[in-house]
């Protein structure tokens, strides 16, 4: 297992020397922000994140995200064009070392959360997911913003593109995947790179939306589509643990050949299709963080981990769910509980 920590770029406030004293970290997990989604990153942008990453100790092996062009998943015509920059993109990572790509295949939005800051009583704020409040937005005019989003829209593209996704249904959207799959993940197998699609956060259709990457069924439908293991999973604890239908440890013994990527994160239950984010300890949340971890060890996980959102401590602002203080709690709770499990296997 190798640790790693998401950091945004040089615009980050949680800067690369304060993310190389986390004990352990073996790198980061970043991505070039700064070209529209299905371009070719030029290659300068990649060496300068890898080279900034050296200069601190820290690996550049892991991109979250390559994003995947709404045309592609819309299926239209200029989608091979599109499908092309991504192998590319795929090519140049893969040359500078990079072995895994974390993407998504959401319609339109990201993750999202109703709530980017609820006070909890112990006096930090967290992440949260209400439906009664998300079902009453207006995706089109809502101000809502989230860390990694594309906000290259104007409200006017934002409605056009609302409006294209009125004739793609989720049968739709898994030929225009399955098109997408079998065009990049041969470009993988001959660069060294594994795709790690993130489950669809949280995992059920918003605003209309299809949504296919929700759970069991829905890798296994992956894999029949295409069977590489360049095919892969972001596991994303939190993503998949909020629909509690989900049986994370048995999604890990389905498909650990292809989990490439997890994202360690804790929710808690607060209502049908609510929760807020919660502490990474298992005791703060409703899944079994040492379960999961566990069953992950045992099924001979070597991929990459990341400590995903962490509330805002000890009066730390910034981005949401990406400051510095809780993810590092995060790690180094994540990495007690691998040497724990690691060494009560091998007594
Ligand atoms: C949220 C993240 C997601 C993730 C993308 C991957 O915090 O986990 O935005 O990066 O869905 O493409």
């Amino acid at each position: 297992m190798k640790m790693t920590f998401r950091w945004y770029g040089k615009s980050d406030p949680v800067t690369l020397e304060k993310i190389r004293q986390i004990p352990c970290m073996s790198g980061i997990v970043s991505a070039v922000y700064d070209v529209s989604a299905g371009e070719v990153w030029p290659d300068a942008n990649i060496l300068s994140i890898k080279s900034d990453a050296q200069k601190n100790d820290l690996g550049f092996e892991v991109v979250e995200s390559v994003p995947v062009h709404e045309s592609i998943k819309l299926g239209l015509f200029e989608r091979d064009r599109l499908i092309e920059n991504y192998c590319e993109n795929i090519r140049r990572l893969g040359t500078y070392g990079v072995k895994v790509i974390c993407y998504n295949f959401m319609p339109v939005f990201d993750w999202l959360r109703s709530d980017l800051s609820r006070k909890l009583s112990d006096g930090s704020s967290t992440l949260a997911f209400d439906n009664e409040i998300v079902l009453a937005m207006d995706p089109s005019t809502s101000d809502l913003s989230l860390p990694g989003w594309d906000e290259s829209y104007t409200k006017d593209g934002l409605k056009n593109l609302l409006k294209l996704y009125e004739s793609v249904d989720e049968e739709k959207l898994w030929e225009n995947f399955a098109y997408f799959l079998n065009n990049v993940i041969p470009v993988c197998e001959e660069f060294g790179v594994r795709m790690a699609i993130h489950p669809d956060d949280p995992p059920w259709s918003i605003f209309g939306l299809p949504r296919i990457i929700t759970g069991a069924e829905s890798y296994a439908r992956m894999k029949k589509i295409n069977p590489s293991v360049a095919n892969g999973i972001t596991l994303c604890l939190g993503s998949l643990g909020a629909d509690p239908a989900n049986n994370i440890e048995s999604i890990v013994r389905e498909n650990c050949d292809r989990i490439h990527f997890v994202h360690a994160r804790n929710i808690k239950l607060t209502g049908e299709r609510c929760f807020e984010e919660a502490p990474h300890p298992t005791v703060c949340g409703n899944l079994d963080m040492y379960g999961i971890l566990k069953v992950l060890h045992d099924s001979g996980f070597v991929g990459y981990v990341r400590p995903d959102h962490g509330r805002m401590i000890w009066g730390e602002t910034g981005r949401a769910g990406y400051g510095l203080f809780d993810r590092a709690l995060g790690a180094a709770y994540l990495t007690g509980l691998w040497e724990a499990i690691e060494r009560s296997a091998s007594e």
